[in-house]
């Protein structure tokens, strides 16, 4: 008894913190503990409520990985019409739109109309019903009066609370808002996509609309999708506010997202500003928005403006120029990559789009090109979106005459003339030169200088060109022995920027492991996996020194990440440049290991075999967090094998190698006795 109550206490406490933390991330933007941190909460309560089904409740912040697939989606009548936007193209349009209300509001000329003001999020309209602060239902926009239910799928939404938080929200409150796609969550999509020879998505908008719209709630939960809330549908208060802008700090307080660049202000003149200002920041936002839209802000005069064929009269969305544009491909070249990855490019004829002239842009692998079927000559769709590489959507005029051949892979690296090869069943083909190949050089030392990595300022991807093109720089380690007198006698390099690198280049030495790791270059080493290992063996030393099985303890490392660790270290050019790098003075703190009290599990390796009553990636998730590594096969080295029903070569090979072998109880006493240390 005493037992179970401490369970529920438990999973009510973690309940509220990861709803806390949910909010500081979506709602807040400001997260408190990092992802791991995070996740590591979630799985300690589903390994709770898996001891104890009966505390499972709609509402849990485990309840989001999606119900069984459904035949279709009911339809749902919209208690309030779902509106959409009219649209202004240039400021003589949006001056009208302004005109047009003090016109209809029988204002002065003079008279001044307050607007709230916000990013158009490129995404697509979402309405959701909260009763009694539950979330009881998402629904499209549809034809603006009829849209679908997509509630299974909404639910997998992180950013959209299963329960309103505070206080004061009316028993019936509809929330209406834009689901998005982050940029980095559609590239990473689109890249596992191209990684299996799949279909990709044109852009993040169809993403998110494909994702929305997916019948298995199942896969929806594993898009990276998200939500701003923007407006309200039914409400059974009435109002719940006076302003527009009041309205959008309520849905803040009780937990919902809203855009964190809404503002109000004060006339039609500011909207001009704030439409200049956004347009500039554009391209650093996380997500794409296609402009900004301007409400009358105080709610009253919405009232008055009414609305007209489907479309409020109190709200405008100002267009930027499109990001979508036609142009000629000049030729398909290719281009060398860091790791000598074989990328071709289509050079095209200059075209301004999304606010800057393109001239390259990629068409990633062969499949893509061949897929694409994009030929010299061709006419095509090219798409920029925010600072994401430029890209060709399609091609405009395939069944034209005379077209040339599709292009193939050149045998050799048109940069050094290595070899190039390509691997059976792998989309990307490589040169084999290393860093003999020139571009190689260029791209790993801009890699190594870069922000994320050893964040040394001043050393741009020109100045990396010309070092590397005079000679003065082949390896890292050499960027550090550069003098004055070399640096300023380059191009554009006056003394004073040429001092100035000098002294980032003395700042950059004090470093941490982590980034000095993935500053290296190491294949798939990302900065994550870099933090995972430098917490697993706390040295530089040991980290070289690990073999595979070692190795791949680490959270993030699997077989082939430690073979290309293991495969990078063996290489004695690189153990010099390491040397010669620690030489020079390159120096970080000393790194604090993960213990086992953080990880009760941490070194065991466990594996999962037969049928159990429970998905084996559930299962596996829980022993993750607690620090145990799953691998794939019995060896000596295996701590434990979970073994279900019908489990057959793995348990005999465990009975053979005297492992412990646990079943369904034992593997709840496992995690029980874990979460319990
Ligand atoms: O489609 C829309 C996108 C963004 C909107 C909208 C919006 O506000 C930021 N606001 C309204 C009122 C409507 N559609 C109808």
């Amino acid at each position: 008894m005493k037992k179970a109550q401490s369970a529920a206490l438990r999973v009510e406490v973690l309940r509220s913190e990861l709803d806390y933390h949910n909010r500081q991330y979506y709602v807040f933007d400001a997260p408190v503990i990092p992802d791991v941190e995070y996740d590591r909460l979630l799985r300690e309560l589903q390994t709770l409520e898996s001891q104890h089904p009966d505390l499972i409740t709609p509402e849990s912040p485990t309840q989001r990985v999606g119900d069984n697939p459904l035949d279709g989606f009911d339809e749902v009548a919209h208690k309030l019409p779902m509106l959409s936007l009219d649209n202004a193209f240039d400021e003589e349009e949006l001056a009208d739109f302004d005109r047009r209300i003090r016109e209809r509001l029988k204002l002065s000329a003079e008279a001044q109309i307050r607007y709230q003001a916000e990013p158009k999020l490129d995404g697509l309209a979402l309405n959701l019903r909260y009763e009694k602060g539950r979330l009881v239902q998402g629904a499209t926009r549809g034809d603006g009066t009829r849209g679908e239910n997509v509630t299974s799928n909404v639910r997998t939404i992180k950013a959209i609370p299963l329960k309103l938080s505070g206080e004061g929200w009316p028993d019936v409150l509809e929330v209406r808002g834009e689901v998005f796609m982050p940029r980095k969550g559609f590239e990473a999509l689109n890249q596992r996509a191209r990684d299996a020879g799949e279909k990709t998505f044109v852009n993040p908008r169809n993403a998110a609309a494909g994702s929305l719209r997916q019948l298995d709630p199942r896969l929806t939960a594993k898009r990276p999708l998200s939500f701003f809330a923007y407006g309200l549908g039914e409400i059974s208060s009435g109002q719940i506010a006076e302003s527009q802008s009041a309205c959008m700090s309520r849905l803040k307080d009780w937990g919902l997202p809203v855009s964190p660049l809404f503002k109000v202000v004060a006339d039609i003149a500011a909207c001009v500003r704030y439409y200049q200002s956004i347009s500039q920041q554009r391209d650093k936002l996380p997500y794409d928005i296609d402009g900004v839209v301007f409400k009358v802000d105080q709610l009253e005069l919405q009232q008055k403006l009414g609305a007209v064929s489907r479309a409020p009269r109190w709200a405008i969305a100002y267009k930027f120029p499109a990001q979508e544009v036609l142009t000629h491909v000049e030729s398909i070249e290719f281009q060398v990559g860091r790791t000598g990855a074989v990328t071709p490019v289509a050079r095209l004829k200059p075209v301004f789009v999304g606010g800057v002239t393109v001239s390259n842009a990629t068409l990633y692998n062969m499949e893509e090109v061949a897929r694409k079927d994009v030929r010299q000559g061709d006419t095509v769709i090219v798409r920029r979106a925010g600072d994401v590489i430029p890209e060709v959507v399609s091609v405009v005029n395939p069944e034209r005459d005379d077209r040339p051949e599709a292009v193939s892979l050149p045998e050799h690296c048109p940069i050094c003339g290595s070899d190039i090869d390509k691997p059976e069943g792998e989309a990307v083909a490589r040169c084999s030169g290393g860093l003999y190949c020139p571009a190689q050089r260029k791209e790993a030392l801009k890699h190594f200088a870069s922000r994320k990595a050893m964040d040394i300022e001043g050393l741009g991807d020109k100045l990396v060109e010309q070092l590397v093109e005079q000679q003065l720089v082949n390896s890292p380690a050499d960027i550090f022995t550069l003098s004055l007198e070399q640096l300023s006698g380059l191009e554009r390099m006056a003394e004073k920027s040429a001092q100035n690198l000098l002294d980032a280049l003395e700042k950059s030495k004090q470093t941490t492991l982590p980034r000095f790791l993935y500053a290296l270059g190491i294949r798939e080493v990302g900065e994550a996996t870099a933090q995972s290992l430098a917490s697993q063996f706390g040295t530089l030393d040991a980290i070289q020194e690990a073999d595979e099985e070692q190795l791949q303890l680490t959270a993030d490392v699997g077989p082939i990440v430690a073979k290309h660790i293991l495969a990078f270290f063996r290489q004695d050019h690189n153990r010099d440049v390491i040397a010669a790098l620690l030489d020079r003075g390159l120096q970080w703190p000393e790194v604090e290991r993960l213990s086992e009290d953080q990880l009760p599990l941490l070194g065991k390796i466990i594996v999962i075999t037969g049928t159990l009553s429970r998905p084996r990636d559930e299962i596996k998730s829980e022993l993750e967090a607690l620090g145990a590594k799953i691998t794939g096969s019995v060896s000596k080295k295996t701590d434990y094998v979970i073994a279900g029903e019908a489990a057959g070569s793995k348990r005999s090979k465990a009975e053979k190698l005297d492992i412990p072998i646990l079943d369904e109880t034992g593997l709840q006493d496992l995690l029980k006795s874990s979460v319990e240390h």
